[in-house]
């Protein structure tokens, strides 16, 4: 394999495309230190929606997803995951001061009045319709910035993301990690029909779980290693 194309959010810290081309964030680092583990130089990153990632990779767009795609049993019907890299907590952005007090999933179904952002096909808008709140009051926004300036304008009383993704935005004001949103883990995934390269990836994955550079690229971006 001479190169791993990889579909990425452009959210960091999960995954960002730096100016000069190169991918980076969380979970690109990490596959980048796995892919030369195995002699694959080369990882080159593509910007997608959420909602595109699946798609996008049983077409061959890109070889895996890298991009904080969270484990759910919808996708993990559809993708193969490596072993867990990453576990996420999701929060609310808020306008400052928090002026609707909104901190639970259970506020935004109990107040008709809340409108919630979510990027489309993404892991939140799954928890929002599990909570049964109605399709009218979940916006898609295009991406984190796009979240952002909903809730400037007053589009959106609230843009459900994760935690360290929100806190990477400005002029927006980050809840604590929500109670009753499900927690859960993030890594690279795979097509099915790739069983054996993925078999490869976890076994390198494994061991460098162990080694301190694994650590060192969770800190830098924010997460807790362990
Ligand atoms: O897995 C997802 O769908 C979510 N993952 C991240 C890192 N950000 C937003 C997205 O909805």
């Amino acid at each position: 394999q001479q190169g791993l194309r990889i579909a990425i959010g452009n959210e960091p810290p999960y995954t960002e495309l730096a100016p000069d081309g190169t991918v980076t964030g969380a979970e690109p680092d990490v596959v980048r230190a796995v892919c030369q583990r195995m002699g694959i130089e080369k990882v080159e990153g593509i910007v997608s929606g959420y909602d595109a990632m699946i798609p996008g990779l049983k077409a061959n767009r890109w070889d895996t997803i890298a991009a904080g795609l969270f484990m759910k049993q919808s996708r993990c019907a559809e993708v193969e995951y490596a072993s867990p890299v990453i576990v996420s907590t999701e929060s609310f952005g808020v306008r400052p001061g928090n002026p609707k007090n909104i901190r639970t999933i259970a506020d935004v179904k109990d107040r008709n009045d809340l409108r919630v952002g979510v990027v489309p096909g993404g892991f939140e808008q799954g928890i929002l319709e599990t909570a049964g709140i109605p399709a009218d009051r979940i916006i898609n926004v295009t991406d984190a910035r796009g979240g952002s300036d909903a809730l400037n304008a007053d589009r959106i009383d609230a843009f459900l993301l994760p935690t360290l993704s929100l806190r990477e935005l400005q002029g927006v004001e980050v809840t604590d990690p929500i109670e009753d949103a499900t927690k859960t883990g993030s890594s690279a995934a795979f097509r099915p029909e790739d069983k054996d390269f993925l078999d490869a990836y976890n076994a390198e994955l494994e061991k460098f779980k162990a080694e301190p550079e694994f650590a060192q690229i969770l800190e830098k971006w924010g997460f807790d290693p362990t």
